[in-house]
């Protein structure tokens, strides 16, 4: 029997409802089924109640992780991945992720907490006191604190919405402490919250730069078609592969685009990418920008200077003449532009002309005869070809895994050599290249799409998350990773330029086993020195579904300084008696 019940003359008690519950309302309202974090003051409580409220809370150790995890379920799913933090150092710690997140157009909210707004603003020292929202704006696409228990609802649908509407990225919304506890009606509360209405709204190119496109397109003697990962997030795969193929084009898929069609499709100039870039005379730029990973759209792997057309999909107008003249701008979300494409070929495209596919198939099918037999050795220790083989071939009979590869020879050979069949099965390093992807992406591949994850880690690339591996076994996750180790960061065997008795920068302590690191949490371990070994270990892990560590012993000399991006590593050139 409640109070007012007992006492006739006491107004009826009105429902109570709190900042705690508004902001876990809202999030599920809006169809967020998991967050990804690390709890601590002023959050314990909410990810306790959102556990609570049937809310997947995902706990891991370090706040970049479960920042890259939520990012990478945003880059999955097309909804924004949610990581959750504390103040100041958790926040930084997760703004790491978001910063990523948001060069690589990945879709993701971080909330934190933040500390008492007046003691913050006149710097009085509260605990873990930092201007947050301040910090976060420059390095995101919005920013938001939210004061007043009452709006919750519209500052969780402003931070959906900026995440996934228009170019993708990451969104920080700042939570201070107080603001948990606010008292509000329920009734007034559960109106205040919103339903986000077509988050990410169709974007539909214009006729106009549609015909542009298709006549540019018509005219090219050498098309080529570039899939970025762009392409891969809209989920268009169909279209996309259907416009594809009606061009007769051949295409090149950017790291995380392999797999959109797969890499042993005939169109596929994967191996025979030098020439493609140089020679091709119209270039469909699909979901990609014209980066350092492609030299910019100029110099000399893109041939003779003035060679080339661009016509450029992407949904952000600023994107187009960011490098280099696009002739033909389409702008829109790739599933609406595709589909306008297809409509506006007709029922028959003209293919391209015959010698142009037959340059890149000889090419391609001569690059990858010269690659098969490093491909097939058994040497032991081992080197990345003859490891990558055994990958590669596990990979091909199991299409539906997720790969997650991180590193520099580990990274580049990999990438090389590891055909992806499948779309979004390939998660990387992306556009800046960063260290400590690895695990956090694994954890949130496996939730996301309850499929099995293979990662191929470099020991170094490793170490920056490696530590999640608990937060693997914890949740008893389908992951086997590989550790390529070489005893260091692109080689194990420098030596102390000084003569001194610490060891050289980029090696590590000789031998490791991190198999035993995982053993240690209860996960399945096993150390692999030959190509034969490996294939064996990884079959187990993959049959088992049971997280499991494999330690591959790589020749310490095997790799090359900086991998495939070494012109871009300054040296010295100056000798100091
Ligand atoms: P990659 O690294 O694979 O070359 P980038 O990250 O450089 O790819 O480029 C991705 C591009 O895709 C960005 O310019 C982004 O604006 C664009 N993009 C993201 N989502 C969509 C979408 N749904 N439709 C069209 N373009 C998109
Ligand atoms: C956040 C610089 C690029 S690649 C790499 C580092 C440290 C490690 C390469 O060694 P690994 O691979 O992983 O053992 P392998 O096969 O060549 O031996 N900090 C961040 N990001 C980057 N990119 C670096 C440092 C780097
Ligand atoms: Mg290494």
């Amino acid at each position: 029997m409640s109070d007012a019940a007992t006492k006739p003359d006491a107004a009826p008690e009105r429902e109570l409802t709190d900042g705690f519950h508004l902001v876990i309302d809202a999030l599920k309202l809006n169809g967020v089924e998991t967050i990804y974090g690390v709890p601590g003051i002023p959050i314990t409580d909410f990810g306790r109640m959102a556990q609570g409220a049937g809310i997947r809370v995902i706990s891991f150790r370090h706040e970049q992780n479960a920042g890259n995890a939520a990012a990478i379920a945003g880059y999955l799913t097309k909804k924004p991945g949610v990581c959750l933090t504390v103040s100041a150092p958790g926040f930084l710690n997760g703004l790491a992720a978001l910063a990523n997140a948001t060069t690589n157009c990945f879709p993701m909210i971080l909330i934190s907490g933040s500390s008492e707004r007046e003691i913050v603003d006149l710097q009085q020292g509260d605990y873990e006191e930092m201007d947050q929202l301040a910090i976060a704006k420059p390095l995101c696409k919005a920013a938001y604190r939210v004061l007043h228990a009452a709006d919750i609802g519209i500052a969780v649908a402003r931070a959906i919405r900026a995440a996934v509407s228009g170019r993708p990225g990451g969104v920080y919304l700042d939570l201070p402490a107080k603001l948990f506890g606010q008292v509000m009606d329920a009734e007034a509360g559960a109106k205040s919250l919103v339903k986000v209405i077509d988050p990410a709204p169709a974007q539909i190119p214009a006729p106009a730069a549609i015909k542009r496109a298709l006549d540019t397109l018509k005219s090219a003697k050498r098309p080529l078609i570039i899939l970025g990962k762009g392409a891969a997030y809209a989920q268009a795969d169909a279209d996309i592969r259907a416009f594809v193929e009606k061009s007769g084009a051949p295409f090149l898929p950017m790291s995380m685009a392999k797999g959109l069609l797969p890499d042993t499709h005939p169109q596929c100039a994967g191996a025979a990418r030098s020439t493609a870039l140089a020679e091709a005379d119209v270039v469909v730029m699909m979901g990609a920008r014209l980066n350092w990973l492609l030299s910019h759209g100029k110099g000399k792997s893109w041939g003779a200077p003035g060679s080339k057309r661009f016509i450029q999909i992407d949904i952000e107008p600023r994107e187009m003449d960011s490098n280099v003249e696009i002739v033909a701008p389409v702008v829109g979300d790739m599933g609406s532009c595709v589909s306008a494409l297809l409509d506006g070929m007709g029922a028959h495209w003209p293919a391209p002309p015959p010698e142009w596919m037959k340059k890149i198939v000889d090419k391609r099918e001569d690059n990858i005869a010269k690659m098969a037999p490093r491909l097939m050795n058994n040497n032991s220790p081992m080197d990345y070809h003859g490891a990558l083989g055994v990958l590669r071939a596990i990979v091909k009979e199991r299409p539906d895994a997720i790969l997650v590869n991180e590193g520099a020879n580990t990274l580049d050979l990999t990438r090389g050599i590891v055909d992806i069949h499948q779309p979004r099965k390939r998660l990387d390093v992306g556009t800046w290249g960063v260290m400590g992807v690895g695990m956090g992406y694994c954890v949130a591949a496996a939730i996301e799409t309850k499929k099995p994850v293979l990662a191929i880690v470099g020991d170094s690339a490793f170490g920056f998350s490696g530590i999640e591996i608990e937060t693997i076994c914890r949740y008893d996750l389908p992951v086997c990773v590989v550790v390529f180790n070489n005893n260091g960061i692109y080689r194990g065997t420098d030596v102390n330029a000084g003569g001194g008795a610490d060891p050289a920068t980029t090696v590590f302590v000789k031998d490791a086993r991190y198999d035993i690191m995982m053993r240690a949490f209860g996960g399945a371990g096993a150390n692999a020195t030959s190509p034969d070994e490996l294939r064996r270990a990884v079959n187990a892990a993959m049959d088992s579904g049971k997280p499991t560590l494999v330690n591959a012993c790589i020749d310490p000399s095997a790799g090359t300084e900086s991998g495939r991006i070494g012109n871009l590593n300054p040296q010295s050139v100056v000798k100091k008696k």
